[in-house]
């Protein structure tokens, strides 16, 4: 579709959501109504912005159904999200949903290159998160082989991944990590046959990824998505890998000053603000995703001209503000990634004292034979202090702890520990 064409559909999905949003949901209705929004309102795309934005404590305030546009009796699936504090982020399903959702996820997983040809190892975790049943439909739509081994239980997804010919793998980029590092200890890695990663729900640098497939001898593509969305499927990476293509026939994409609330001109980066356009269960008018990132809408040299997306740069409240500078922990990923001998596992840690906030990054040997010697320790802790120190603009402590003594993940990396409140 061009651009026009694209942009025809969206206008018109767009009037009819406002329309069943106001019909079908008393939260939805008293927003556009204190709001002066009707569907009649909305004559072109750029009038999206008179919508209110809708926020995580909008649906938490309506925990657990309150922002259905459907009877129970139509609902065939819920999902939600872990919620570290206090209760999850529920989100439900008609079957309708599901269908575009499988629809979604197989147009993106086709683009990453994959077929009725792989057998597909799903890595994540089944159950109420979105990531593994989301890619799971997805991958069946297209006849791909499924196997729902779920998360962890490495050694033996390692050897079903030999038995299987496994070819591809979904994880996220650290379990992934995880799987490379442990196949290559059992001396398995030349007896494996994985060839496509299909990767997200966490962000994940050049470097890193470029590591990943080097060890499990993959190619590997970046998927976006959140549960308040739909799960994954919103957004993903074609074999060019610039950029991720929005489903924009049922997503509209905005970028907002996160400090301002203001729509950025295209091209801008800032945060992602996301209309779901054929959700029937949970619609989301201009969510607030916190995810920050940029959008290009040239079109793509796969041939597909859905608008696409930077990987995202982090979140906002993953954004670490350290005596006044912002610091994304993927820049910190980039720089860390450079050397050789620090395997690519990382950790975090801020702290404050007497008010000024100091920032801690610890990284882990990648062979405990450095440990011998002190004047090397001492040098390479000096050039990973600098290259920070140059790319972030201040002082890091770095610490250099022992090979395997940090934390690995099988679900999505937990690398900040900012204990700048504790008592
Ligand atoms: O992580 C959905 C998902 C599952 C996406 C599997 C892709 C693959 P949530 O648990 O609700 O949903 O977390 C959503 O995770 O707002 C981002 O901050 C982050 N995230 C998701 N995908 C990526 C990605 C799923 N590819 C939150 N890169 C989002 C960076 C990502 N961050």
């Amino acid at each position: 579709m061009s651009r026009s064409e694209i942009e025809k559909i969206q206008l018109e999905r767009l009037k009819k959501m406002v329309k069943y949003c106001m019909d079908n949901i008393p939260f939805y209705n008293k927003r556009l109504t204190e709001a002066g929004v009707t569907d009649d309102k909305i004559k072109c795309l750029d009038d999206i912005k008179y919508i209110p934005y809708t926020t995580k404590a909008d649906i938490r305030d309506t925990y657990p159904f309150g922002l259905f546009g459907q009877p129970m009796k139509n609902i065939v699936r819920i999902h939600a999200s872990s919620g570290t504090t206090g209760k999850p982020t529920v989100v439900g399903y008609t079957q309708n949903d599901l269908d575009m959702w499988s629809d979604c996820m197989a147009r993106l997983v086709v683009a990453a290159g994959a077929s009725s040809d792989d057998i597909v190892q799903i890595a994540f975790g089944y159950g109420l998160f979105t990531g593994a049943l989301g890619l799971h439909y997805g991958l069946e739509k297209i006849g791909a082989t499924v196997v729902p081994t779920s998360s962890g239980n490495t050694e033996k997804q390692i050897m079903l991944m030999q038995d299987f010919q496994t070819t591809a793998l979904v994880s996220t980029p650290s379990y992934a990590q995880y799987i490379g590092e442990m196949a290559r200890e059992m001396g398995v890695l030349d007896k494996m046959n994985l060839k496509l990663g299909l990767f997200g729900s966490e962000g994940c640098t050049e470097e890193m990824r470029a590591q990943i497939e080097k060890t499990l001898g993959l190619f590997a593509t970046d998927n976006y998505g959140m549960s308040e969305l739909m799960g994954p499927g919103v957004s993903g990476e074609c074999r060019e890998r610039v950029g991720l293509h929005i489903n924009e026939d049922h997503f509209i994409a905005e970028i907002i000053d996160p400090e301002t609330g203001e729509v950025l001109p295209k091209g801008e980066t800032g945060e992602l603000v996301i209309t779901t356009l054929s959700k029937e269960c949970m619609p989301m008018l201009r969510y607030r995703t916190k995810d920050i990132t940029r959008i290009n809408y040239d079109p793509c040299k796969c041939g597909r001209t859905f608008a696409r997306m930077d990987k995202t740069k982090g979140r906002t409240d993953d954004m670490l503000k350290i005596r006044g500078v912002n610091v994304f922990p993927s820049q910190v990923e980039s720089v860390l990634m450079a050397f050789d001998e620090i395997a690519p596992h990382y950790q975090l840690v801020v702290t404050r004292k007497d008010f000024a906030d100091r920032l801690e990054v610890k990284v882990e040997l990648a062979d405990d034979g450095l440990l011998e010697n002190f004047a090397n320790l001492e040098d390479l802790q000096k050039r990973i202090h600098h290259n920070l120190k140059t790319v972030l603009g201040i002082d890091t402590k770095v610490s250099l702890v022992e090979h395997k003594s940090l934390e690995r993940f099988q679900g999505k990396a937990k690398r900040i520990i900012d204990l700048r409140n504790e008592k």
